[in-house]
């Protein structure tokens, strides 16, 4: 199928600005969607306000649609009832949407805090299992295997983007590691919606020199990040969280909150 809708969920979001811009004008329709205000429509695009968590809204979003960029949600750790509203029965109502309305893809943006738990070093890849650092991840985990359910029982192309720290810079010695720059996930979204693959998991990390991450699959299905936060090392490191939980796992600042087990027993 040639990709000519293309639909961003979170599209007033931070990465959903970015992609907006950098979609526009490269496909037939870029349809955006949000709870939140977003900007007027500009040419080629729709812009259709709903909400994750309404179910019709959803059908009616994925209408027409052959691929989608699944970056709405809740973004960062919070509630059981807003991480269940927002990121379980969200992502159930984008990928039933989706699977109703024939789209060939998802792009789901998952994180790295679906790992978080992992440590840090020797270096993990694709193959990593989930282990969550916190409820967030834990949602996260669950889109992931939620996409693996559709692409093997109903056939969607899925690309599930462990993203790490995806903003201007990075601001800490952890994100030398995490970061990807803006313009690399603009190109990761340009390999998800291009490349010929049934169900993938791959890293939304930049060309680190201290990836936590062998981004290898990424590699083989196109991806070719072209920064590096090393250029930034002189300023950040030492910059550092004050728990040695966080230091210790991929999650960083996710790990120590509500955290009340022993670092030696996780599994
Ligand atoms: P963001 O918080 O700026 O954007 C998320 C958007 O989703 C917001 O505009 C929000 O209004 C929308 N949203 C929340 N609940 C909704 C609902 N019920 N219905 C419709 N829309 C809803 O987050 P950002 O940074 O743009 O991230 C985009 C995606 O990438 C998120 O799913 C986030 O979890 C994921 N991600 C981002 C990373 C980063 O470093 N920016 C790292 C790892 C994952
Ligand atoms: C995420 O998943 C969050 O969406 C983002 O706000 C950052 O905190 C990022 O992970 C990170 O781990 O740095």
């Amino acid at each position: 199928m040639t990709i000519e809708r293309v639909l961003i969920t979170g599209a007033a979001g931070a990465l959903g600005r970015v992609l907006r811009r950098h979609l526009r004008g490269r496909y037939a329709l870029v349809r955006l969607s949000d709870i939140a205000p977003m900007e007027p429509a500009a040419a080629g695009e729709e812009v259709i306000p709903a909400d994750l968590a309404d179910a019709e809204a959803m059908m009616r979003l994925l209408k027409g649609i052959d691929a989608v960029v699944h970056l709405g949600g809740h973004s960062v750790e919070g509630t059981w009832e807003q991480i269940l509203r927002a990121n379980i029965v969200g992502c159930i109502n984008l990928f039933e949407a989706a699977r109703k309305a024939g789209t060939e893809r998802v792009l789901f943006a998952s994180s790295n805090h679906a790992v978080g738990f992992h440590r840090r070093w020797p270096r993990t890849d694709h193959t990593a299992p989930p282990k969550p650092d916190s409820r967030y991840g834990v949602s996260k985990a669950f889109g992931e295997i939620l996409g693996l359910y559709y692409a093997n029982k109903h056939g969607l192309r899925v690309f599930c983007m462990r993203i790490g720290s995806c903003r201007e810079q990075p601001v800490d010695e952890r994100q030398l590691s995490t970061w990807q720059s803006y313009r690399d996930f603009c190109h990761l979204v340009d390999v998800g919606l291009s490349a010929w693959y049934r169900y993938e998991i791959v890293y939304g990390v930049s060309a680190n020199t201290r990836s936590f991450w062998d981004n290898s699959n990424a590699e083989r299905l196109g991806y070719r990040p072209i920064d590096n936060a090393e250029i930034w090392a002189a300023q950040l490191e030492g910059i550092k969280s004050p728990n040695l939980i966080d230091e210790l796992f991929i999650g960083g600042p996710f790990c120590s909150p509500d955290f009340s087990g022993r670092i030696e027993d996780i599994v």
